[in-house]
């Protein structure tokens, strides 16, 4: 079973690609990205917007699954709407095209809980609710569950995504999106001790630690599909604050200094939900998070610290 990894050098496909190797053996995932980066082979260029090679890359692997990561995120595509749109949608259309055509068994879509708007319950909001977004992340990721949702009842072929909340992972910085901060202070605690935040100090969003964003992903595709009562499913693992994130860093680096300065990106935190009902996924194919707020700041900092150490200890 040949499973193609799209955007494997962004955050979530760089430890996707390690993490589907490890269940499925090395062989049988090929990472793919616009650019280099240091992934272990296979590893394919893929210009995901450009359906020829999606086509090209799909047939000589004889894919039948696909987990397609690249995107542009939130804050990046408010700075150029219309790249976003090109890349986000034009890429998913390109991989769910070719699926059809190559009898490709499974697709991952990740969406977002960028796909709400001001105008739902934004605390536990639920599956079932409108999806008014106010990003042209939000917009691309809307259309995207439309067309999982197209592809799969006309064509067959079985589109299966998430709702992610903000993830938070030590391996690979994120790119461009607003709940980068809850990555960027842990970098900034471990290296200087010090960091701006460029949303309020209140500011509660729901977020979840890699490992577990991982796991839901494989373990959505794996569920038997008579239990789905959905396609795309809301999940999440924890919502915290700018505050409170920093508090418990503090635990453990107790000089911390954060000062708060928020930017542009405060207003698209502000249209999304403060914490997500994903009861849903917990029925249907026993979705269940392993890490909350204590738990991941002590590993992420385990890790960071770990890796800093090794670098400390490297000759140069
Ligand atoms: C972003 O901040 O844009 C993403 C997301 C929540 O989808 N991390």
């Amino acid at each position: 079973m040949s499973i193609l990894v799209t955007g494997a050098t962004g955050q979530i496909g760089s430890e996707l690609v390690g993490a589907l190797r490890q269940r499925y053996g090395a062989d049988q995932v090929i990472a793919s990205a616009r650019r280099p980066g240091n992934l272990p082979a296979p590893f394919e260029l893929l210009d995901v917007t450009d359906r020829s090679t999606v086509e090209k890359v799909v047939s000589q692997y004889k894919i039948r699954v696909i987990y397609h990561l690249a995107a542009v995120l939130s804050a990046t595509g408010e700075q150029d709407p219309q790249r976003a749109w090109n890349v986000n949608v034009g890429s998913l259309l390109n991989v769910l095209e070719v699926a059809r055509n190559q009898g490709v068994h499974q697709v991952f879509f990740p969406s977002s809980i960028a796909v709400f708007g001001p105008n739902v319950p934004r605390d536990r909001t639920p599956q079932e609710a409108c999806l008014n977004p106010t990003t042209m992340y939000g917009v691309t990721k809307v259309t995207g569950e439309l067309l999982c949702d197209y592809y799969t009842r006309k064509y067959g072929v079985d589109v299966r995504g998430l709702r992610y909340p903000g993830i938070i992972s030590s391996e690979t910085p994120p790119g461009g999106g607003t709940t980068d901060y809850a990555v960027e202070i842990f970098y900034a605690a471990v290296e200087k001790g010090t960091y701006t935040c460029f949303l309020r100090e209140d500011t509660r969003l729901p977020m979840m630690y890699m490992p577990d964003c991982l796991r839901a992903a494989i373990e959505l595709l794996e569920a038997p599909n008579s239990r789905l009562r959905y396609r795309v499913y809301n999940i999440t693992a924890m919502s915290f604050t700018p505050g409170e994130i920093a508090a418990e860093i503090r635990k453990h680096i107790p000089g911390l200094r954060v000062e708060y300065k928020p930017d542009f990106r405060q207003a698209i935190a502000d249209s999304w939900p403060r914490s997500i009902d994903d009861s849903p996924g917990r029925d249907d194919w026993g979705w269940k998070a392993e890490y909350n707020l204590p738990q991941m700041v002590e590993d992420m900092l385990a890790r960071l610290r770990g890796r800093q150490a090794k670098l400390l200890s490297t000759p140069s």
